[in-house]
């Protein structure tokens, strides 16, 4: 198959050649830090070369809050042009395979051709998500007051047919997970009956994890608030590992890491949830304040890096079932969308290969012997390494560039693009 590069390959080349002899040496240099550790570079390098995060499709647009959204030059305007954006950042970073596609936003009339569009481009889709959180042009009953939970069982129907509309599309598209979050909930207090609603909820979730394919799984996905701003139906992790629990062993728990309260320790849920085998995957981004769906890594590179410390623990000891799927879930609201992503992917690919360099051995002997200032400081000395040789090694090796972001500026891409696609002129709030 020819695959479609959307960045001239030359320029790609011509960049990493520029740079190879000062990557060489920082390679090296690197390989005889780690070597005194006992560690071969090369086998690390190989890790990063097959570690894969998805980008969201609704990603590529300029995001925006409440109040406004600034769109930016050749915002992709369907989800053909989304899936353009998307390969280049594959094509520049090499660890984004897939595209995790949201409905209605990427509904077309025929999934085969845009299936057929992105086997040329190089690319293959990752959970699909189901949107009952917004009512669509045309909808016979609106989610103004929930979805999968609202009192009225023709809501709750009309929520559980487009997620079975979902499979069916993802299926088309080669997709086997079905990622559901709802903004259910309530604004007031006394406004919703707690135990009810979730009741309802259940059902619908049950209607939609019946349907599913032999080979699919359903991800659950919580948020402590927003839309609904005092509570919310699948709130918490605690929440969602209930519902998972009750829907059945392919019902996991999706845990995005803005969705939590602040100062929560997210490390320790994905330690209790690959415990009892319901961790799903992940959305990435950071946030200070709330959901802000930050660039993954701008704000807590360490707290990044403690949640990959306990993936590669589960998958090092070999625990049943362990097979999260990475997704990054970003509004880039002051960026240019395919920076942003491809600069998160490569922070969250270099929190995964700061974790492997943790001496597993000497944690686990700190810890038996409740050495505290020692078993925190094998954590450290794993962090405070920059692994960034690696990971330019592995993207050129990939065929990548070892610097995304400069031959991608470079490459012009954006204006040409903006040419090509003229403003939606959509410029009031809104999350995508
Ligand atoms: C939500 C949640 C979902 C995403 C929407 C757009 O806050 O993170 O994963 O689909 O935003
Ligand atoms: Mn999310
Ligand atoms: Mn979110």
């Amino acid at each position: 198959m020819t695959m479609t590069t959307q960045i001239d390959a030359g320029l790609v080349d011509e960049a990493n050649q520029q740079g190879a002899a000062h990557l060489q040496a920082d390679y090296d240099h690197l390989g005889a830090v780690l070597a005194r550790r006992g560690i071969d570079i090369e086998a690390i390098t190989e890790k990063a070369r097959d570690f894969a995060v998805a980008v969201p499709s609704w990603g590529t647009g300029s995001g925006g809050t409440r109040f406004a959204r600034f769109p930016g030059p050749g915002e992709p305007r369907n989800v053909f042009e989304k899936l353009e954006d998307c390969a280049v950042i594959q094509q520049l970073v090499r660890c984004t395979p897939t595209v995790s596609p949201h409905f209605p936003w990427d509904w077309v009339d025929d999934f085969s051709e845009l299936r057929q569009h992105a086997d040329a481009l190089g690319l293959g889709f990752d959970a699909v998500n189901s949107n009952t959180f917004q009512d669509q042009p045309g909808q016979p009953l609106s989610y103004k007051y929930g979805s999968l939970s609202h009192t009225d069982p023709a809501v709750r129907a009309q929520a559980v047919a487009h997620n079975l509309e979902c499979i069916e599309w993802g299926q088309v598209l080669g997709s086997s997970a079905l990622t559901v979050w709802v903004g259910d909930g309530s604004n007031f207090p006394g406004q919703s009956h707690f135990q009810y609603q979730l009741e309802r909820y259940l059902e619908s979730a049950r209607a939609i994890y019946d349907a599913l394919p032999a080979d699919w799984d359903m991800f659950l996905e919580h948020k402590m608030f927003e839309p609904a701003f005092y509570s919310t139906v699948i709130q918490d992790w605690g929440s969602s590992v209930l519902c998972a629990m009750e829907l059945g062993d392919r019902a996991r728990c999706l845990v995005d890491l803005g969705h939590h309260a602040p100062n929560v320790n997210i490390e320790m849920i994905v330690s209790r949830l690959i415990q009892f085998h319901k961790l799903a995957g992940f959305h990435f981004n950071d946030s200070k304040y709330g959901d802000d769906d930050l660039d993954s890594g701008s704000l807590h590179p360490y707290q990044q890096f403690l949640i990959f410390n306990e993936l590669v623990d589960a998958e090092q000891r070999g625990q049943a079932g362990f097979n999260p799927a990475y997704m990054l879930d970003q509004s880039h609201n002051v960026t240019d969308p395919i920076e942003s992503l491809m600069n998160s992917a490569e922070e969250v690919q270099r929190s995964y290969v700061k974790a492997l360099l943790v001496d597993r051995e000497a944690l686990y002997a700190h810890q038996e012997a409740n050495d505290a200032m020692l078993a925190t400081n094998t954590l450290k000395a794993a962090f405070n390494l920059d692994v960034s040789p690696i990971l330019a090694q592995a993207r050129v090796l990939e065929g990548g560039a070892a610097q995304p972001i400069a031959v991608y500026r470079a490459s012009g891409y954006r204006c040409a693009v903006d040419k090509q696609r003229p403003s939606s002129g959509q410029s009031g709030s809104g999350i995508v």
